[in-house]
């Protein structure tokens, strides 16, 4: 565990002010009116009438009755945390932004990473993009890094969100699926509008499925322009980078862990911060110089396309820690307003179509969600500069200005606020030249929508390639409408032969040789079909290893939960053979008991239970340790679930650990058939167990494995 980080951060200072804090008061309405009964209405006799009078009654329920604001349109379901950003090295050479050059500093941020289909209460293991939302309360006002775990998006241009928003969202006349994109709707717009298969193919990976929040990467997604003190600007593609490594969990157990833990995400983050185990990114910055723009096989304003890390390498430059949980979550993480049109300083955009739209669609939306163009006076809001302007008025106005002049120039106010010069930290924006027509049209640049894809599937593993076969077939086979699936075939095909291949048998279709009609029907009326078809897939790179998440690097078992299985009776030495060395490692031991509340072992000591059986399933934990014991073993014996919770850890390639009599019972389920599989460790040293975890997953078992009935 961590040093807990003691000092709070300037916003955690800053947010004091409105904490309320009910320790030792009295309640009160809220006209601070001392309340004596908060049970009962002000009645006309003691079974009377309620009187309208009851002002009690009536603030309490208006209040109620008011409490919902709206969601947000898309990743309603979030999770936020605070910490902060310390830089390895200024970057004064691409960027005059203080964040990225002032090394002494510690720039506090809240993050808030969300799901993007589903609804506010919709489960955390949904197979969907994860949003990675970072706000730096910088000395020179709020930088939003709004992104993804993924680093590109389904659509080239703002204009096209709606559409493919509506798609994915529950179909309009029976809001049914929630989220889900394993539906008609989505498949019909994706194999239209072909811009999406690289952002889509993502989605049928593991990174749609993530074991952890912190154990996701973050994208910009945009280049962005980092512009230094001369002026002069670069191209920037921002990433974040765990220092967990990127793990996911399987389909299967996705499934399940819907049922057993819809919060599993939200109760991770909140868990491992309060156990001081905090998580952490580093950010890093893939830079191009202004004068390469042109020299890629893609083109760098397409948020479709990555730039491959073996093309340009990311360069780390500091690191993000997260170490405190949120003390209220509506005010925080509901009330958080991103926009990436807040920058400072050394920052500045590209024309990238999708950005730009970005860039008018985060203030509008607050509008509605927070109901007021004042949200940003809302605690979590505000930045730790000060605010000067002539901005007044509007619903919930917080700030009491002062003076009689709420206009510029003025003389009355003294010319206050003055305006900032750019040696004096004035923003000002990047002065690109611009000499074009104006047309409603897409560049020609942007019609290469096979190359990635293809690529991607390329650098996968053989389990990861198998993972997007299950998960096509998944969502494909959920679809109803025959046209929709067989265009998809041809369009898979078009990526690769064999990943085609494989969903056809699954769902029992042929690939057909051609589809009718236009490939890509997301153009104008008028537009030039032929000009707007995806070109030829081209070949600039045979893999590149940093899209597999096999290759991110990880270390050790920190913050992994192991469950210890047992009933009445179990070996105490086996136990705490285990125990210690896992929790030196950081690891969560937590004992999975056949009951609940203390559970005795062999010596007669009552140990806490920390599950019992009934109330836990084997897909929450990383990895399972079955001590041995007589007498626990045969009550092992007798519970189903305690066989099927063996069976599950096995089916998702997890490291399990046994010792001693723990072998009957592990021979009384399927794990007789995995013996010497390298993640099974019978009466071994903590050591290959602390291994076997570290790997997350055994892989290698996993063909074997998916026979298992579990
Ligand atoms: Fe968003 N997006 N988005 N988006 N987005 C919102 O803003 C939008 C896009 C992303 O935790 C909304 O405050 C448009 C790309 C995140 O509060 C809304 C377009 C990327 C979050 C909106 C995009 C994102 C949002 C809804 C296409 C990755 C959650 C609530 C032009 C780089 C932030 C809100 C949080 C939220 C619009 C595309 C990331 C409606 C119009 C690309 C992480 O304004």
């Amino acid at each position: 565990m961590k040093e807990k980080d003691e000092k709070p951060s300037k916003k955690v200072e800053d947010l004091k002010k409105n904490i309320s804090d009910p320790k030792g008061k009295k309640m009160t309405t809220n006209q601070g009116l001392k309340v004596n009964d908060t049970n009962n209405s002000l009645k006309a006799g003691e079974r009377g009438a309620t009187l309208l009078e009851d002002f009690i009654l009536r603030e309490k329920i208006t209040h109620f009755d008011h409490e919902r604001i709206p969601e947000r349109i898309v990743h309603a379901r979030g999770s936020g945390a605070h910490g902060y950003f310390e830089l390895y090295e200024s970057q004064e050479e691409i960027t005059k932004a203080g964040i990225f050059t002032d090394t002494s500093r510690k720039t506090p941020v809240f993050v808030r990473f969300s799901t993007v289909a589903g609804s506010k209460g919709s489960a955390d293991l949904a197979r969907d993009v994860r949003g990675f939302a970072t706000k730096f309360y910088t000395d020179e006002g709020v930088f939003d890094l709004v992104g993804n775990n993924m680093p590109i998006f389904f659509i080239q241009d703002a204009m096209k969100f709606p559409d493919l928003i509506h798609s994915v969202k529950p179909e309009p006349d029976r809001e049914i699926p929630q989220a889900a994109s394993a539906h008609d709707t989505f498949y019909d717009f994706v194999s239209h509008t072909t811009e999406t298969l690289h952002n889509q193919i993502w989605l049928m990976s593991d990174r749609a499925i993530p074991r952890s929040f912190r154990m996701m990467e973050g994208f910009g997604i945009h280049t962005f322009r980092l512009v230094n003190a001369e002026g002069k600007s670069h191209f920037v593609k921002f990433h974040w980078k765990p220092l967990l490594g990127v793990k996911s969990v399987t389909w299967d157990e996705a499934v399940k862990i819907h049922g057993a833990d819809t919060d599993f995400h939200r109760r991770d983050l909140w868990d491992a911060i309060e156990a001081g185990e905090y998580p952490e990114w580093e950010l890093g910055f893939q830079v191009v110089p202004q004068e390469d723009e042109h020299k890629f096989d893609f083109d760098l304003l397409d948020p479709t396309k990555l730039i491959p890390e073996e093309m340009v390498p990311v360069k780390r430059i500091g690191k993000m820690t997260l170490n405190r949980n949120p003390e209220n979550f509506f005010a925080e993480t509901e009330q958080v307003a991103f926009h990436p049109g807040h920058v400072v300083p050394g920052i500045d955009f590209t024309n990238d179509p999708l950005l730009q739209g970005r860039l008018f669609s985060y203030t509008d939306t607050q509008l509605s969600r927070l109901g007021s163009p004042n949200f940003n006076e809302i605690p979590i809001n505000r930045p730790v500069n000060e605010v000067h302007n002539n901005q007044r008025d509007a619903h919930m106005r917080m700030t009491v200005n002062k003076g009689k002049t709420a206009y510029f120039p003025n003389s009355i106010g003294g010319g206050c606020p003055h305006l900032a010069k750019i040696a004096e930290g004035g923003f000002n924006s990047y002065e690109e030249r611009i000499d074009a027509k104006k047309v409603r049209e897409r560049s020609e640049s942007f019609n290469d929508h096979f190359s990635q894809p293809a690529l991607f599937y390329r650098s996968l593993t053989e389990h990861e390639q198998e993972h997007v076969v299950q998960a096509y077939s998944f969502e494909l086979g959920k679809c109803t409408y025959d046209h929709i699936k067989q265009r998809m075939l041809w369009i898979l095909s078009q990526i690769d032969e064999t990943l085609a291949a494989k969903v056809s048998v699954n769902l029992g279709m042929e690939i057909p040789e051609g589809i009718d009609g236009p490939i890509n029907q997301a153009i104008g009326a008028d537009a030039d079909v032929e000009k707007h078809q995806p070109g030829t897939k081209k070949m600039y790179l045979d893999k590149s290893k940093a899209l597999s998440q096999e290759f991110l690097p990880s270390e050790g078992i920190a913050t992994r939960k192991i469950a210890v299985l047992v009933g009445d009776g179990f070996s105490e030495s086996d136990y705490n053979k285990m125990k210690k060395p896992l929790e030196e490692k950081g690891a969560m031991v937590q004992i999975v008991g056949v009951h609940g509340g203390t559970i005795k072992c062999d010596k007669g000591d009552k140990h806490k239970v920390a599950h019992a059986l009934m109330t836990t399933e084997s897909v929450v934990f990383d990895a399972l340790y079955i001590p041995g014991g007589k007498e626990s073993i045969s009550a092992l014996m007798k519970q189903a679930k305690a066989k099927k919770f063996v069976n599950e850890a096995l089916k998702h390639c997890k490291a399990i650990a046994v010792d001693s009599e723990g072998e009957e019972f592990f021979d009384a389920t399927y794990g007789k058939d995995f013996k010497s599989d390298e993640a099974v460790c019978i009466n071994e040293k903590p050591e290959k167990f602390i291994k076997a975890i570290s790997m997350h997953r055994n892989w290698k078992r996993e063909k074997a494995a998916m026979e298992i009935p579990a």
